[in-house]
């Protein structure tokens, strides 16, 4: 197989209370593995199947509705359970907290405006934090699967934090309200793994 399902780096109740076990479990265990499962299908015997998540991203326009939808959710899934955690939250410090401070005036702004780009999704998407090709941050939103990273997407750039505003990744929780699974979300957000992908590591 040319994709494999990442483990989720902690239990699936560790984010808990603010993203609930049952939540994480088929979040990823059923929504993140179909998305592999139906990449590698799409895949199959052509050339992709030896290209990297990001490549294939970055030449998306390219390719089709399968291979779109479901190597944009594999990619996103993939970076979203890497930027929670437990003993997480808080505010970013060094370099990544300077350049929000810079980019947005002050963390409790980023906060509002990320907040507004995850609730303004109308349907399914994601709200992001990019760094673009200067080096500088900004926020975007995307419908679907897809991500700032792949040649549609109308705000381009490197995904450093990402927010799934799916009904799946909140609905068992929290229902139809949105903005209080973000408020919550903040609470688990992992901010040295976002400043690593600040840092290009
Ligand atoms: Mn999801």
């Amino acid at each position: 197989m040319a994709f494999t399902l990442p483990a989720l780096p902690y239990a699936s109740n560790a984010l808990e209370p603010h993203i609930d076990s049952r939540t994480m479990e088929i979040h990823h265990g059923k929504h993140h593995n179909a998305y592999v499962t139906n990449l590698n299908n799409a895949v199959a015997g052509k050339p992709e199947e030896g290209m990297s998540i990001e490549d294939i991203c970055r030449n998306i326009s390219k390719q089709p509705a399968a291979v779109r939808n479901n190597g944009g959710g594999h990619y996103n899934h993939s970076l979203f359970w890497t930027i929670m955690g437990p003993n997480a939250g808080g505010a970013p410090s060094g370099a990544l907290g300077d350049a929000i401070n810079a980019a947005f005036t002050s963390f409790d702004e980023f906060k509002t405006k990320f907040a507004a780009a995850g609730t303004g999704r109308f349907g399914s998407g994601w709200a992001w934090l990019i760094k673009d090709s200067g080096g500088k941050l900004a926020i975007t939103s995307t419908a679907n699967q897809d991500n700032p990273l792949m040649d549609v997407a109308e705000v381009k750039g490197t995904p450093i934090l990402g927010l799934d505003v799916w009904e799946h990744a909140y609905y068992l929780n929290y229902q139809n309200r949105r903005p209080d699974y973000i408020t919550a979300w903040w609470n688990v957000v992992n901010w040295n793994e976002v400043a690593r992908r600040f840092a290009g590591k």
